[in-house]
């Protein structure tokens, strides 16, 4: 029998290729492209007025200037907003070139086409923008005190107001035994992918057709929006992100400026060309995330038990708003994590300000909205003089409540149920894990000699696989490969082994049989895209459906020609069998050609295996009467809302008495995404994100300067942590299988990530006795806090 591969932690098909060199990124495209640079505005605010371009023209090797003006139809209307929400009064997105205005550093205004990048770059710089400077909005109490308006015609610099509410909280808390308020701040950061964003285009005249080749998160999007504002029939536009040096959710945006304008230019010139972002572009000109204050005001009993929860979220949004409200919209709905909040209010005000867009960041708001949490949490523990894990659990929704509904309008305009998941048993493994219970003894030893250890704890639960759809398409070829191809890309999360794992376990067959593309629009062309952690619910049970449907063809086929009842018959080891009469089974790759009237008539090794059961004519092959051509399928999955995977981190910290630096000793993972397709994966993508997790929690932040300049625009400025500051990680598994969709899975993809702040400045807290209520902290600001007083 062929071994089940699901659940199995095999190696990732695709590693052996991107780890020695073979990787093919969209800046190792051939071809003789021709290179862009952009003119970017260097003020944060600011009236454009004038262009002046005379100087650049005698520039050997320039071969076009394209600035607003040049803009025709779609191109010059504004970018779309691509979740409208009623909540979003406010929308506003830049023009792919600016028109009149720019809003932030970064932001495009001239876009110089030449031979080669430092011609381009050589260009740029001749190029005098005259500019009216504006004074710019920067940081969250800037936007909040509204004196200054980062677009005239916004009042209060609000782009979004919105009140969530489930029970009277005012009044629950108004009434409840203890109260408690506290005032949070997560700081701005970035996805910052290794590879940046790049853009290829080739236009061929004699077909009228688009080739464009893009670092996305969403090609089947691109392609829509390339078609849309090119104002091109989207068959004739084929849009393939090949290796994606990973993405991390800024990658998901469609179109960026750069993916309209670069394929504008391949038209319009009739050559290829391409562009490859750098480093301090990507920092300026992509997009951000985080970036909140919070206040909370609780209300709870005097055994920590809650009675209400309002919450009031201060959201930076950028400059613009093409996803709308769908960060802080996460932030206050998923922030309730595994608890019953009592009743709940959240309230968030999403602002303007003259700094970069925000966009999703892996985790996208629940960072954010897991510190307010956790923190709550550990402030009703401290009041109350109760342990940080007795509280929790007394707030726990218990497994018999499932589905548990919030009363409450989740992000995708669904009712906010979740579907499963074993919150108490979640917590009992990582107590177990870290030793929780032990901690205490550790710390007196420690605290004797003169070091200080605490230990901190968050949960989160996370909306995973949203839909509306993802497809799959599945063929069995002549010789026995199967070729899966699914239209969501993939940025590093090893797509190629886990739809692979899925379709071998429905036919069968070998999993290094099966070969799976992934964000080819040539290939698959419907699909939605790789974020929220969502290609496995999505695509996994798509490709699994359309196995199935090849299944049950295979089975249908290879009944004609072994002359046997379909439901007689099993798939296992690439052969299809008569059950329990050894011998008697045809290979699936015959069946492969048995299907195909026209490759049948050339293989001899079809025809011998249909006489072996003496089919009435050897010459035709058991395509059955009706019967399409092939041994393949399209499938597709719609969930019917998402599901909800949980996880609860513990961490053990170690602070430095004089220099306050900041070690993590121990750092434990307990994780449900139900079924597990592939655990290493799976545990690869937690200790990914967890590396994100601590880089929120102790390095990375955008510093913006009261000018709008971002001062720390590099990788050696903007602090990430390298190896030797990634704690090992220790990881266990719950599965609580979906009951929502056929293979029980959850996400896993942002999981790491989400609790990595909370966690942190929980331990920190405990090591320290002080308040943190600030994330990220550095050893220089721990030590401030010290000297403020607040010190153990
Ligand atoms: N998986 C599994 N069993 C499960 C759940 C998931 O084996 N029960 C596997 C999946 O099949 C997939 C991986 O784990 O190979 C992540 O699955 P999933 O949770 O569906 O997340 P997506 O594949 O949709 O990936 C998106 C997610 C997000 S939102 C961000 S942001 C992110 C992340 O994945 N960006 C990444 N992980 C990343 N990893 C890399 N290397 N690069 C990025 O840019």
């Amino acid at each position: 029998m062929t071994t089940r591969t699901v659940g199995e932690p095999i190696p990732r098909a695709e590693d052996p290729r991107l780890l020695t060199g073979e990787g093919r990124y969209v800046d190792d495209i051939g071809g003789d492209a021709l290179e862009v640079a952009f003119v970017r505005s260097p003020h944060a605010h600011a009236r454009i007025v004038d262009i002046d371009v005379m100087d650049a023209l005698d520039v050997d090797g320039l071969v076009a200037i394209y600035t607003y003006e040049d803009l025709r139809d779609r191109m010059a209307e504004p970018l779309p907003i691509l979740i409208p929400h009623p909540g979003l009064t406010h929308g506003r997105t830049p023009y792919v070139l600016a028109k009149d205005e720019v809003n932030h550093v970064g932001e495009p205004v001239v876009m110089v086409v030449a031979t080669d990048r430092y011609v381009a770059e050589d260009v740029c710089d001749r190029i005098a923008v005259e500019y009216d400077p504006l004074p710019p909005v920067v940081g969250i109490e800037a936007a909040r005190s509204a004196a200054l308006l980062v677009h005239d015609d916004v009042p209060d610099n609000v782009s979004a107001h919105l009140v969530q509410e489930s029970g009277d909280a005012p009044s629950a808390i108004a009434q409840a035994p203890n109260v408690l308020e506290l005032d949070l701040e997560i700081e701005r950061s970035a996805s910052t992918p290794l590879e940046g964003r790049g853009v290829h285009a080739r236009w061929d005249p004699d077909d009228r057709s688009l080739r464009v080749y893009t670092s996305t998160q969403a090609s089947t999007s691109v392609r829509a929006a390339v078609a849309a504002k090119l104002e091109l029939p989207a068959d004739r536009v084929e849009v393939i992100a090949p290796d994606v040096g990973g993405g991390f959710g800024v990658k998901i945006v469609h179109p960026w400026p750069e993916e309209v304008l670069v394929p504008m230019a391949a038209i319009r010139l009739g050559r290829a060309v391409k562009w490859t972002e750098d480093r301090r572009e990507h920092f300026v000109s992509s997009a951000h995330e985080r970036g909140q204050f919070q206040h909370v005001r609780v209300g709870f009993d005097d055994d920590g038990r809650l009675h209400g929860l309002d919450v009031t979220v201060w959201h930076d949004n950028g400059a613009y708003t093409p996803y709308g409200i769908i960060v802080p919209i996460i932030t206050t709905t998923q922030l309730l994590g595994p608890y019953k909040p009592g009743a709940y209010r959240a309230e968030f005000f999403s602002l303007y300000t003259n700094t970069l867009t925000v966009t999703p960041y892996r985790g996208a708001g629940r960072p954010q909205g897991c510190f307010a949490m956790e923190r709550t949490m550990d402030a009703i523990a401290e009041h109350l003089g109760l342990d940080r894990v007795t509280v929790r659990e007394r707030n726990f929704i218990q497994p018999g409540e499932m589905p548990y509904d919030h009363g409450l309008t989740f992000q995708d305009g669904r009712p906010l149920i979740y579907d499963s998941g074993d919150y108490p048993a979640t917590l009992e493994k990582l107590k177990k894990l870290i030793g929780w219970d032990e901690f205490a003894e550790y710390r007196a030893a420690a605290r004797a000699e003169g070091r200080r250890v605490g230990i901190g704890i968050a949960c989160y639960v996370e909306g995973t696989g949203v839909g509306p759809y993802e497809g799959g398409f599945v063929k069995v070829e002549t010789d026995g490969t199967v070729v899966v191809a699914t239209g969501l890309t993939t940025q590093g999360q090893g797509h190629q082994t886990v739809f692979a794992q899925v379709v071998a376990d429905e036919l069968g067959v070998p999993v290094d049989r099966v070969v799976v593309t992934t964000g080819d629009t040539r290939r698959f062309g419907y699909a939605v895209g790789t974020f929220a952690s969502r290609a496995a619910v999505m695509s996994g049970n798509a490709v699994a459906l359309a196995a199935r449907q090849v299944k049950e063809k295979a089975l249908r086929v290879a009944g004609e020609a072994l002359e046997a009842d379909p439901r007689d018959l099993e798939l296992a080891d690439g052969e299809v069998r008569v059950k329990g009469v050894p011998g008697a089974s045809v290979p699936l790759s015959t069946v492969a050609v048995l299907s195909n009237p026209l490759r049948y008539a050339f293989d001899d090794e079809a025809k011998r295996a249909t006489q072996f059961a003496g089919p009435s004519d050897p010459e035709k092959p058991p395509v059955a009467e009706g019967d399409e051509p092939g041994l393949e399928a399209t499938g597709y999955y719609s969930p019917p809302r998402s599901t909800f995977a949980n996880g609860m981190h513990a961490a053990i910290v170690e602070t430095d008495p004089d220099t306050a630096e900041i070690s993590i000793l121990r750092y434990c993972v307990v994780h449900d995404c139900g079924t597990l397709i592939n655990p290493r994966i799976v545990e690869g993508q937690i200790h990914g994100g967890v590396a994100q997790g601590v880089g929120g929690a102790l390095y990375e932040r955008m510093v913006y300067d009261d000018a709008g300049q971002l001062l720390n625009a590099s990788f050696m400025d903007f602090l990430m942590p390298y190896s030797t500051e990634v704690p090992m990680i220790e990881t266990d598994h719950l599965q609580t299988p979906s009951p929502l969709n056929p293979l029980g899975i959850k996400g896993a993809g942002e999981a790491g990530v989400i609790p990595g702040a909370a966690v942190l400045a929980s331990a920190i807290e405990d090591a320290e006795g002080i308040r943190i209520s600030r994330m990220p902290i550095s050893p220089s600001e721990l030590h401030d806090l010290r000297r403020e007083g607040h010190g153990a």
